[in-house]
Order: C-alpha cells, then sequence, then structure tokens
C-alpha cells in the first residue's frame, strides 16, 4: 500500500507518460541503423501482427501500438526510417547507406498498465521512445575527453605494433624529417595530416577498428576545416622530461588543434547526444574479426573497451534520475546472427562474451544489469539443410550483394578468443547477403530483436 501511494505521487509529479533515452552503441558497420530501423519497424507493426512474442507487452496483448512522433531536438536531423525502408522494400533489396551524420527518431508506445499505481489510474500510458543514429567512428572519440595532447600522442605511438606499424611508415617517415620545436607551417601541417588521414584510413581497410580522431575518416560538414588537421607527434628530450614547445611551433599548433577539437567536435557531439541515455546497447559484429583475422580482433576488443569507459554507469534513485540520468541497463548483441547456422548460436554467444569480457568488468564494476545476446536486425538467410551422402548437414540460402543465389556451410564459430594460429588452419567466408525480399505489409524479418526489447524496454510497459 506504501509502495502505490509513492508511486501515485511520481506519478503526480511526473505525469502518466514515461520516456527512456536508448543509447545504440557500435563501432563502424556493426549495424546500428538496420538495428534502429529494424527495431522501429517491429514496433510500427506489433498492433497489426504478433511479430514480437518475446516482448511480454505485446504477447499480453497490452501494446496497443506505437507510431512516430516528432522529436524534441528540432536542431537534429530526423532519422531516415523511410529511406532505409524504401532500400529494403526495393526490388532488389538493399541495406540502408552507412551513416555519414547524426539523426534521431523518437517512437511513442501506448500500452495498458498492468502494475501499481499507474493501473489504478488509466487505461493506458505512454512510453516515448528516443533513439540518434550516428556515424560508428564518431564513437571512437569519446576516449579523446580524457586525454590530454601528450597522452594521447603516447597512446597512438604504443599501438605501432603489426599491421599497423607497416602501415604508419609513410607518416613516421614524415615525422622523421620535421622538428617539433621549428616554427609552425601550415601548409605542412595539412600535408601531413592528410598522410596521417591515409594511414587511417588504411587500417580500416585491413578491418582494423580502432582509428582515431575517429571524423577524420568520415569528416562530415568539417572536411578540410584546420580543426581535423594535426598528427600525433612527440616533443625531443627524455620521456620524463621533454623540451618544451610554445604556441608559435608546430608542436604548439598540433597541440591546439587537438584541444580545439576536443572542445569544439568531441565535447559537445558528448554533451547533445551521449550524457544523457537511460539505457545502452552495443552492437558487435563478431563475424567481422573472423574474417579479418587475430589483430582485427583484439583490436576491435580494445576499441569498445576504451569507448564503454566513456558511458556514466550507475543506478539511480528516482530523484537522482530526474536530475541526472544514467545507464542503469546494458545489453550486449552479436549482429548478424543470420550469417551462421543455428546450432552455431551458442558459439558465438560464447564468443561474444569473451570479446566484451574487458567491457563488461568495467560495467560490472558500476552494479549495472548486463546481458549477452546473439541477434539479427533484419535477416538476410533462410536456414536448412542439405544433403551430403548419407549425413544431412545445416545450411544457410540467400543472395549475395552481387545478384547470385548461395546456399552454403559458413563454417564452425570458435567459442573461444582464438590463438593467431587458428586463421592459418581456418578460413572464415561470413559472405555478405542482401536482405531478404519484404513487403509493406508485414514487418521485418528478424532474430530475436522481441527478445532484446523485452530486456531494454520491457520493464517500462508493465
Ligand atoms: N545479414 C545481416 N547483415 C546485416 C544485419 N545488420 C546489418 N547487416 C550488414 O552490416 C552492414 C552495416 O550495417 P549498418 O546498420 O549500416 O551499420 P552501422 O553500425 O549503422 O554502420 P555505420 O553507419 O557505418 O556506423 C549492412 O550494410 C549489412 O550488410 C543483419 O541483421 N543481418
Ligand atoms: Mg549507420
Amino acid at each position: 500500500m506504501k509502495k502505490i501511494r509513492q508511486e501515485v505521487n511520481d506519478l503526480f509529479h511526473r505525469g502518466m507518460d514515461s520516456h527512456l533515452r536508448l543509447a545504440v552503441t557500435g563501432l563502424s558497420r556493426a549495424g546500428k541503423t538496420a538495428f534502429i530501423t529494424s527495431l522501429s519497424n517491429q514496433l510500427l507493426y506489433s498492433s497489426i501482427e504478433d511479430n514480437l512474442p518475446l516482448l511480454s507487452a505485446s504477447r499480453d496483448k497490452r501494446l496497443i501500438g506505437a507510431k512516430r512522433v516528432p522529436q524534441t531536438n528540432m536542431m537534429v536531423p530526423r532519422f531516415s526510417y523511410d529511406e532505409a525502408m524504401e532500400s529494403l522494400q526495393g526490388i532488389p533489396p538493399q541495406w540502408p547507406e552507412p551513416t555519414k551524420d547524426v539523426s534521431e527518431i523518437r517512437l511513442a508506445l501506448r500500452y495498458k498498465p498492468n502494475k501499481g499505481a499507474k493501473r489504478l489510474l488509466t487505461d493506458s500510458s505512454t512510453l516515448y521512445l528516443d533513439i540518434i543514429d550516428y556515424p560508428g567512428e564518431w564513437l571512437l572519440d569519446l576516449p579523446l575527453l580524457e586525454m590530454n595532447f601528450e597522452q594521447w600522442c603516447d597512446t597512438q605511438f604504443a599501438s605501432l605494433k603489426g599491421i599497423r606499424a607497416d602501415l604508419a611508415k609513410p607518416w613516421l617517415d614524415e615525422l622523421k624529417a620535421m622538428d617539433p620545436l621549428a616554427e609552425a607551417n601550415e601548409k605542412e601541417i595539412e600535408r601531413v595530416s592528410l598522410i596521417y588521414t591515409d594511414y587511417l584510413h588504411r587500417c580500416k581497410e585491413q578491418g582494423l577498428h580502432w582509428v582515431q580522431p575517429g571524423r577524420f575518416v568520415l569528416p562530415g560538414e568539417l572536411k578540410g576545416a584546420p580543426v581535423l588537421q594535426f598528427f600525433p607527434f612527440s616533443l625531443p628530450g627524455n620521456a620524463d622530461k621533454p623540451q618544451k614547445a610554445d604556441k608559435h611551433s608546430l608542436y604548439g599548433m598540433l597541440r591546439a588543434r587537438y584541444q580545439e577539437y576536443q572542445t569544439k567536435v568531441v565535447k559537445r557531439f558528448y554533451k547533445e547526444y551521449f550524457s544523457t541515455f537511460d539505457r545502452q546497447i552495443v552492437l558487435i559484429d563478431c563475424l567481422q574479426p573472423l574474417n579479418a583475422g587475430y589483430e582485427s580482433f583484439h583490436d576491435m576488443r580494445s576499441a569498445l573497451e576504451q569507448i564503454m569507459k566513456s558511458f556514466r554507469y550507475g543506478r539511480s534513485s528516482l530523484l537522482k534520475r530526474l536530475f541526472s540520468p544514467r545507464i542503469d541497463k546494458i545489453l550486449f548483441a552479436s549482429t548478424k546472427a543470420d550469417h551462421v547456422t543455428p546450432e552455431q548460436h551458442t558459439s558465438l554467444l560464447s564468443l561474444l562474451q569473451q570479446m566484451v569480457h574487458p567491457s563488461w568488468q568495467h560495467a560490472a564494476f558500476e552494479n549495472i544489469e548486463m546481458e549477452c545476446m546473439t541477434i539479427a536486425s533484419i535477416r538476410a538467410t533462410t536456414t536448412g539443410f542439405v544433403s551430403n551422402g548419407d549425413e544431412s548437414v545445416p545450411a544457410l540460402r540467400g543472395t549475395t550483394t552481387d545478384g547470385t543465389p548461395l546456399t552454403l556451410y559458413p563454417g564452425e564459430v570458435p567459442q573461444k578468443l582464438p590463438k593467431e594460429s587458428f586463421w592459418q588452419d581456418n578460413q572464415f567466408e561470413f559472405n555478405s547477403f542482401r536482405p531478404m525480399e519484404s513487403s509493406s505489409d508485414a514487418a521485418l524479418n528478424h532474430i530475436r530483436i522481441d527478445k532484446a526489447l523485452q530486456y531494454l524496454i520491457g520493464d517500462k510497459l508493465k
């Protein structure tokens, strides 16, 4: 009784409706846009289809319906849901374009409360769900907020091992010919910044994810601006006692531009979009590094770990939530599960657990709720069996992006982070398929998006 009275009080102060800001986190090409499109699509179709059996509000017929409503932040473009659906329902179906800028979508979910004071006071309530989409590359900049120029340079130079050391050679050769204490020359800085940016692009081509600053590879409207023209450099002298560089020197100008980048680009992005989330889903494409190799795996793992340190975690009381929302639940999801046969999903899940282990430890320390799942936002394959002599073996059927129908067994997913030698004996080919054909009168085909929704918003629809 006391609890209900407290809830009535809260409702009186907050109103019947509630809000939830969902952080969709993921490195570039992890599947954020596909996930946001599918999540919106599934919810929009929930009133006419039983497409979300694992979302209890939908299964219990308490989810009345969902619609898109105008977002509160007028300065951010709308998420291009219609364009994404047009591509997916096109002939042939195509994936939405890679994201080049930030955008937002707001969904209103109307439901019948089944619990507590809300049920006593009202027949229906609304949950507003806000989600933003952005290029994955920009996420890689969040850790820069915690580092000054010297520290950032140190981490960059320390990472120059293996493939990176080879790719960085042209840029490192330029540094050898430059004196950080000499007077700054803007033209030279521009030229070497382009060589450094080229190095970052090459890292990406080799399947590496940790490329900083993220805007260098995806500048958007800042293309060519001096704030995107700097690169790591170290000062002469020994590490404990480097020489001092004044602001007119080359080093001084690089440092000043880094600081400008931190405040004008990264901090602004962080403040506007990342400081007020309630829940988080971290999307991870564990199959891409299996294709790409050992270094790609470890690179992805540490990039994720660094990013996760930039979010604010911790359970919060109602009062605290009103003033400083904090993430209280995280879902780690291995995306594109339709790239492997169903009996491999358990292995994929355990590989995911290994992949996120450092990030998990970080968030676990804050005592928040976490879970791992394997999902496919938009299915591109169907599963079945093909006979192989007397045996029948599981197989996937789909159409490759160049239009060839393909039936294949893509290989076994290792349950643990593989050792380097693993790639010598095993070749993975998790092909890129076209999305499956879909019609405008049915929701998109997915795997466990309803389970993800139940975890992320199920308790808010009670
Ligand atoms: N088979 C399959 N492929 C998927 C799925 N989701 C995404 N993909 C593939 O992954 C690619 C990238 O997905 P996006 O949703 O654009 O990834 P993103 O995280 O938004 O990438 P950026 O915008 O570049 O940061 C797509 O073009 C598809 O090829 C899925 O559920 N199943
Ligand atoms: Mg995207």
